[in-house]
Formats: structure tokens, sequence, C-alpha cells
């Protein structure tokens, strides 16, 4: 059986940190702008219901409103219409959103090019330094862009061709799609796909290959730089929204320090 009681007492005693991947939200949290003519995703936003006063003397509490896609938030199957026959968030089973780390560094490349996609070769020369990907493994994409996550416009770094972020080729989506059993991609951007994703083939193809083949998204990252390549255990806590197609997230690594 797994030895639970070591692992307890190192998060007690500091030699297994608990790092927070997770961005705060609130009603500046960049959200993905789609074309105007298309359905528009909300910011998140408090509503005050009462705050020690004669609406409640002694407690404070709000209501919120939120998109299901804002923030750190982790795309279920049925998000995608290639997925649209698989689960709602609610449905995802728990044992699959616990899971090792495989953290892929393309920092470097991403602050020479913000339209970086990673490739197979990408994948295929990250192996060959760490080991396979394991089945049942969270691959996180470590590309840099949390940085920019206080800034929306900077965040979607778009012009007139529209946005600039990273993401991730047809055909490395469709590898771990296809070839392999992983989890899902993390991403530090807005959503799991590159900016200019909606011009690949297939559009969205990160969301259309791994909705379609039972795998999940997880987006707006942070302190991916804090994680070693493998060794930690990422814990995604999406809320179990019934028939919701996705959900705020709050996303924890567990990191052996000692
Ligand atoms: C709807 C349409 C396109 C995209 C997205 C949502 C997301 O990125 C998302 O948050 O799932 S690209
Ligand atoms: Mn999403």
């Amino acid at each position: 059986m797994a030895d639970l009681s070591s692992l307890a007492s190192a998060i007690v005693d500091g030699g297994v940190e608990v790092v927070d991947l997770t961005s705060p939200l609130h009603s500046g949290t960049p959200i993905l702008g789609l074309p105007p003519e298309m359905g528009q995703t909300a910011t998140f936003e408090l509503e005050l219901i009462s705050r020690y006063d004669d609406r409640g003397p002694a407690w404070y509490w709000n209501n919120f409103r939120t998109g299901e896609h804002t923030g750190t938030h982790f795309d279920a199957p049925i998000h995608w219409v290639t997925g649209q026959d698989l689960d709602d968030v609610s449905q995802v089973p728990a044992q699959r959103l616990v899971g090792p780390a495989c953290v892929i560094d393309k920092s470097a490349e991403v602050a020479a090019n913000p339209d970086y996609c990673l490739t197979v070769d990408d994948i295929t020369t990250w192996e060959a330094e760490h080991g396979a990907i394991p089945a049942g493994a969270w691959v996180l994409y470590r590309t840099g862009w949390s940085q920019y996550g206080d800034d929306p416009a900077k965040f979607a770094n778009a012009d007139e061709n529209g946005p600039h972020t990273p993401g991730i080729t047809p055909e490395a989506a469709r590898y771990f799609a296809e070839k392999t059993q992983i989890l899902g991609w993390g991403t530090e951007t807005v959503g799991t796909d590159a900016g200019g994703a909606f011009g690949f083939d297939p559009p969205f193809p990160c969301h259309s290959l791994f909705l379609g083949n039972n795998k999940y998204g997880i987006t707006q990252l942070r302190n991916l730089d804090r994680l070693p390549a493998t060794g930690a255990i990422v814990i995604a806590a999406p809320l179990p929204i019934v028939k919701g197609s996705g959900s705020p997230c709050r996303v924890l690594a567990l990191v052996s320090r000692s």
C-alpha cells in the first residue's frame, strides 16, 4: 500500500511543498475574447450580500457571477463538439483529476516567438531526456506566459491578425490525444490552444483532439517555474457543476523539497 503517513508528515514539515498553480479570481482576471458575432464569456464579478451590517450583522458573504471558462479553469470533454457525448465537468472521475506532472519548458522559445507551438519533435526530445510520459500524467506547458497574467492586453497580445500566444501544433496535439493516455494538457495562457489556433487544421486542435479523446485541459496556470520536469503530483479541482462544460479550478502541485 502507498505510504501516506510519510507523505502526511512531509506535508507538515515542509519536505513536500504545496505549490499553488492557480491565478487569483477577480474582475480583472483575463478572459477569452471571441470574434464579436459569437457568444462571449463573462468576467468574474462579486456581488455583496452583506458585510457585518444591517443585512447581516455578524457575517460577510457574496454572490458571484462568472463564465465557466474564466481564469485558471478546467475544460471537460463535453466543452467541444468532438466530445459532446463524453463527460460534463461533474462527471469527470475524481481519480482522473490527480496525476504526475510532466513539465515541458519552452519559455526560451516563447520569449523569442510568442506564437511558438510545441512540436512532436519537442515531445520526443523531452522523453529522451526525462523518460516516457506516463499514463495518467498531466502534461504542463511552461512558457513564461503567466508573467503577463495581471495585464489582460499583454496577456492576449493581439494585433490586427488576432492574438499571439503559444500553444501546440495539430500534430503534437494528435500525438498526445491518440497515442498516449495522459489526463490532459495544462497551459499558462487564456486557453489550451495557441492564440492563432482558429486558423490551424483542424481549428483549435487541442480542444478538438484532446476533448474528443476524453482528455482534459487546464489553463492560466502560474508558478510552473517552481516545478521539476518530473516528480511533482498535480491535483486539479474543478467544481462539479452538473451539465457544466468546465469550471474555475484550483490547481495544486505537491513537490518534494527533501
Ligand atoms: C470557446 C471557443 C474557443 C476557445 C475556447 C472556448 C477556450 O479556449 C476555452 O476556454 O475553452 S479557444
Ligand atoms: Mn476553457
